[in-house]
């Protein structure tokens, strides 16, 4: 029957109140059960926002330093059991184990990181147009936060989120992917254990369309931090509109990598085999796009293919696997939907393509990891966001066309590029659209202090992680102090 989880509100573990539940399995083969959880509604969202109505006001006379202490401990914890975490994200969502670790390794960072801010969360003081009478500013909390998070980065997203939202003073309702809800559930237990109060936190498992949507409606709640689809992410963005909700969106990406003439194309091969293959390219950062120099497209062409064939693909906890499944049935027919796009749009499949699905892969969602040429930048496989493991490469004939190639995509979240001139790397750096841009380097692999996000269509402005995260979890309040003992107009002539 597979282990039941529950889900956590008030400080309590808790079954749906329907008492259904889901199933989860391993992608990698679907006879092992993961466990199963709460099939959660709208019922269940709302007992989860009462308990965090009801844990704000006492949450917030928590001295910051205090807060950050609790996400310390839970760092501890995570830091303890990295090793067992990570095993249970790779059977629950299938990358490699080395991946997974790097997961809780992010949200252990994370942890760190925000923590620290308990002791600044700083404001300004600036001064008064009038005498006696100061100014300053502080940061305040916002109220209930709903946070609903993707499945790629079971445990590294959901840090970006709860964690800055609580040191800030909020209180959250956490509804985590339906693939992946166990590694949220070990993320909250270290808070728990960490000593976190009741209601501070609560999880409710279940699926977007009942749960998730049931948050975004809820009136209780004042602020939707969502990472996921473009159109999932702009039904969330018009509902919080309607409600003028605070709403942080963090979506898809269509990311490149440029390879100038110049470049080291050993470096630039081992950063796009990376990039493009790395969770089974099921990243927003991924590099679906290689925009290549005509001058050494041949070349590169070879050594990429020569490369991918090689890409070692299995089951996430062998060893020396390098590109475990693709998360569920929806996604891989979604990913092989999009090869025979490419196929038919004339783009020329230069490796990969086909299912995996004899043997060893029998009962899992492989895919081989897939090299398609002769892309032209309209082509949908160059505009729209795959999410599998699935790269075209786009030839260009100076720097000056691979930055509009890069640019004439609806996104803008992570960028890169491959050369030795300064000169080009800083006139790319500056004229590429995008949040995040890599000089050298994949389009992976962002680290948790500077900001995370993109622009256009990736995003609604706001960045996670770097000290921009707490401009998500908090609003501005200004204060003006007069101590001149009469009545001071400001603006008014005496
Ligand atoms: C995501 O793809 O959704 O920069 C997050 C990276 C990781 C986070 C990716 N640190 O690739």
């Amino acid at each position: 029957m597979g282990q039941l989880f529950k889900n956590y509100i008030g400080g309590k573990w808790v079954g749906a109140r329907s008492g259904k539940t889901f199933s989860n399995l391993n992608p990698a083969n679907t006879d092992d059960l993961v466990g199963r959880f709460p099939l959660s509604d709208s019922k269940d969202i709302n007992l989860a926002v009462v308990a965090a109505k009801k844990a704000y006001a006492s949450w917030n006379e928590v001295p910051l330093p205090e807060r950050g202490d609790i996400i310390m401990r839970a760092r501890d914890i995570l830091i303890r059991d990295k090793q067992e975490l990570a095993k249970h994200m790779t059977r629950e969502m299938g990358k490699v184990l080395k991946e997974t670790l790097g997961d809780v390794q992010e949200a252990i960072d994370m942890a760190g990181f925000i923590a620290g801010e308990g002791r600044r969360l700083y404001g300004e003081t600036t001064p008064s147009e009038l005498a006696n009478k100061f100014c300053m500013t502080v940061r305040a909390p916002i109220g209930v936060c709903g946070l609903i998070t993707p499945w790629n980065f079971p445990m590294a997203i959901p840090s970006w989120k709860v964690l800055p939202a609580i040191l800030c003073g909020n209180t959250v309702v956490f509804k985590p992917a339906e693939d992946t809800p166990l590694s949220s559930i070990r993320m909250i237990q270290a808070l728990e254990r960490a000593g976190l109060p009741p209601g501070v936190v609560n999880l409710v498992c279940g699926y977007g369309e009942t749960a998730g949507a049931a948050l975004v409606d809820h009136p209780d709640v004042s602020l939707i931090s969502f990472t996921g689809s473009c159109e999932v992410g702009r039904e969330v963005a018009s509902k919080c509109g309607q409600d003028l909700k605070r709403v942080s969106l963090e979506m898809g990406g269509k990311n490149a990598q440029i390879v100038m003439d110049d470049a080291d194309l050993e470096l630039a091969i081992e950063g796009a085999v990376w990039g493009a293959f790395g969770t089974t390219g099921q990243r927003c950062t991924a590099t679906s796009r290689l925009i290549v120099h005509e001058k050494v497209v041949a070349k590169f062409t070879k050594m990429l293919v020569a490369r991918a064939k090689k890409v070692s693909v299995g089951d996430g906890l062998k060893k020396n696997i390098e590109m475990g499944p693709i998360i569920n049935e929806k996604q891989l027919k979604q990913v092989l939907n999009y090869i025979e796009i490419g196929k038919k749009e004339g783009a020329k499949l230069l490796c990969g393509g086909k299912r995996l699905d004899k043997g060893k892969f029998k009962k899992g969602f492989f895919v081989e990891p897939t090299v398609f040429t002769n892309v032209t930048p309209k082509m949908r496989i160059a505009q729209e966001e795959i999410f599998g493991p699935v790269v075209s490469i786009i030839k260009v004939k100076s720097l000056a066309e691979a930055i509009k190639v890069h640019n004439g995509t609806d996104y803008g979240l992570s960028s890169s590029i491959y050369t030795r001139d300064v000169n080009q790397a800083f006139q790319a750096l500056t004229k590429m659209e995008a949040g995040l841009t890599y000089v050298n380097g994949p389009t992976i692999g962002a680290e948790v202090h500077l900001p995370f996000g993109g622009v256009k269509n990736t995003g609604n402005g706001h960045r996670e992680g770097g000290k921009t995260v707490v401009d998500i979890f908090t609003e501005w309040r200004a204060i003006f102090f007069d101590y001149s003992g009469k009545l001071q107009k400001a603006q008014i002539d005496d």
